[in-house]
């Protein structure tokens, strides 16, 4: 007796979190209509799954879609469904689905996008559907109207602290928690939690930007502490991975977070900000840390002023800050995982090669001043930022996003998402090579921490293979240190999550 199922297609092949994204949405409708949730990562033949879980009760389905994987499942299931059910209003929500709702909505079966937080519009389009009548007054909707796509008001951004509690024990009924919570670096009940909406900041290369447009919104530290505890205490959460864009916006609260969690003896990571939180006071860098946050991601990008510049990156981020505050995360013992985002457009394809050159030059600077500082290597993709100078130069160097939604199943279309071969014009083979290839060595000469698999012997084993590589940049060709990445399974953050 379901009247709406909400699937999560599958986006991890081992270690999968706990699907916050449809379950936050399950607690915006808990109390007024039975629902079921169907996870992609837990099922074998989801699809079958799927088709049990419809009963005669059934008519709405909800899909959360983000770019990448979860679209080999999304795209297909979401066709026959449709074409099994046309009575079934078919509604997507997640990153993909608000940033390409054009291609989603044309496709013939998806019938509503929710743009952004569904946390109010999907009970409320529920509602409306319910009693047939208009919805065109429900923010944070897209949907066909004559013909036309319209694209309703974006809501103001919701109020975390008000928003129903997740229903952890309905989701444990379908779905053991237990197995949502699993080893990581952190411990070995990690658990994924997201305490906040949005950014503050507006970089030209970032999703967040057109669905966040700059805003931020965060649930309170002694709501989250509330949480972590109850997740500790029933079933047993050792540590915490935080979702957040950014999770570390306001320092008050990750002072309040901290001294709260202070004996708790749970490690936790979470994203945030060079510039944020190097204006921190080392009082609570000490605090955080002996509060167990042992690692932060941070957008580092590039270490090139002026590309900063041109990413919109805001703040007062810079390549000297970059550098400064690597060393300083050390003198606190929080090893900072910086991300790169190497090959960003140019007017010459030698100022892109010089770019790449420049970033390979700071990533081993970076790696002097502090070793353990992990590193990710992205290459560019656009992501629709209208109106930013980064976008418009894509848009110009002929860049187009796929017309058909059924073409982001293609592999290229699968490599752009995992921003691995971003198929940008002003990128030749030999600059993606080039990053390939360093990061290969990059990664054999510093393996990753948080491949918790990988033993002291393997790493001192790859290490030494790519130290010569290393040392002199000889990044070409590092057929071996790919093949004992290949035997040993070696586990890429970027692409499985942290
Ligand atoms: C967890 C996560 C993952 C996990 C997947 C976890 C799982 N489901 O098992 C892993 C680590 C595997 C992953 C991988 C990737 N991810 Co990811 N991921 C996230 C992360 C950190 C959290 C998602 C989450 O749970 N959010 C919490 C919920 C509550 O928020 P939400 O998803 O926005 O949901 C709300 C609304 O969007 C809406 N909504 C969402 N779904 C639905 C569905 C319906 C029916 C309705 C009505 C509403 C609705 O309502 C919700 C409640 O308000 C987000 C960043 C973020 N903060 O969201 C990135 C993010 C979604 N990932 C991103 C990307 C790019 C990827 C990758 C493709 C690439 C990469 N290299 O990282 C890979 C590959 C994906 C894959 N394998 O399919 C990007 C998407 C950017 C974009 N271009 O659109 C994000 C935004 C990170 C970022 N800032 O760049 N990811
Ligand atoms: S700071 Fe991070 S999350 Fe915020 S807009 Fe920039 S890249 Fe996106």
């Amino acid at each position: 007796m379901n009247k709406i199922i909400l699937f999560n297609p599958r986006s991890a092949n081992k270690k999968y979190r706990i699907p916050n994204s449809i379950l936050q949405v399950a607690a915006s409708i808990n109390d007024q209509y039975s629902w079921v949730i169907v996870d992609g990562n837990r099922e074998l033949n989801p699809h079958n799954k799927l088709t049990e879980s419809i009963t005669n009760e059934t008519k709405y389905i909800g899909f959360t879609v983000m770019p990448g994987p979860q679209l080999k499942q999304a795209i297909p299931f979401a066709k026959l469904l449709k074409q099994k059910h046309p009575q079934l209003t078919m509604i997507w929500g997640g990153y993909f689905a608000s940033n390409q709702y054009k291609s989603v909505l044309e496709s013939g079966y998806v019938d509503y996008v929710i743009n952004g937080p569904g946390d109010y519009a999907f009970p409320a389009l529920i509602k409306s559907l319910e009693k047939n009548s208009t919805v065109d007054e429900i923010e944070n909707l897209i949907y066909i109207k004559n013909g036309h796509i319209h694209k309703t008001k974006k809501a103001e951004l919701v109020n975390y602290d008000d928003l129903k509690p997740l229903p952890y024990d309905q989701l444990d009924t379908m779905y053991s928690i237990e197995k949502y919570l699993g080893k990581t670096y952190l411990g070995n009940k990690t658990l994924a939690y997201h305490s906040s909406f949005g950014c503050p900041f507006t970089c030209s290369f970032c999703a967040v930007v057109p669905i966040y447009n700059a805003k931020w919104k965060g649930k309170c530290a002694q709501g989250i502490y509330d949480d972590i505890r109850l997740m500790k205490l029933k079933w047993g959460a050792d540590s915490i991975e935080f979702h957040d864009n950014n999770f570390f916006v306001s320092e008050k609260r990750v002072i309040e977070f901290s001294n709260l969690m202070m004996n708790e003896n749970m490690i936790w990571w979470g994203e945030g900000r060079i510039d944020t939180i190097h204006k921190y006071k080392d009082e609570t860098l000490a605090l955080m840390r002996a509060a167990g946050c042992k690692m932060i991601f941070f957008g580092a990008e590039t270490g090139n002023d002026e590309v900063l510049k041109k990413m919109d990156k805001g703040g007062t981020q810079t390549g000297k800050q970059i550098i400064e505050f690597a060393a300083r995360m050390k003198k606190f013992d929080i090893i900072p995982e910086y991300s790169f985002v190497l090959g960003t457009p140019a007017d010459t394809e030698d100022e892109v090669m010089k770019q790449i050159d420049f970033d390979i030059d700071f990533i081993k600077k970076i790696k002097t001043v502090n070793p353990d500082t992990e590193i990710i290597i992205y290459v560019y993709s656009p992501v629709p930022t209208e109106g930013s100078e980064m976008y418009e130069k894509v848009l110009a160097s002929g860049f187009r996003f796929p017309q058909k939604l059924e073409d982001w199943l293609d592999d290229k279309w699968e490599n752009f998402d995992l921003r691995k071969n971003p198929l940008t014009p002003w990128l030749t083979p030999a600059m993606i090579d080039k990053i390939k290839n360093f990061e290969t060595v990059l990664n054999g000469y510093y393996p990753t921490v948080s491949d918790v698999r990988m033993g002291k012997i393997k790493r001192r084993i790859i290490k030494q293979i790519s130290k010569i590589r290393y040392q002199n940049n000889l990044f070409k060709y590092p057929y071996e240190i790919k093949a004992l990445h290949k035997i040993w399974k070696y586990r890429q953050p970027e692409i499985e999550g942290f």
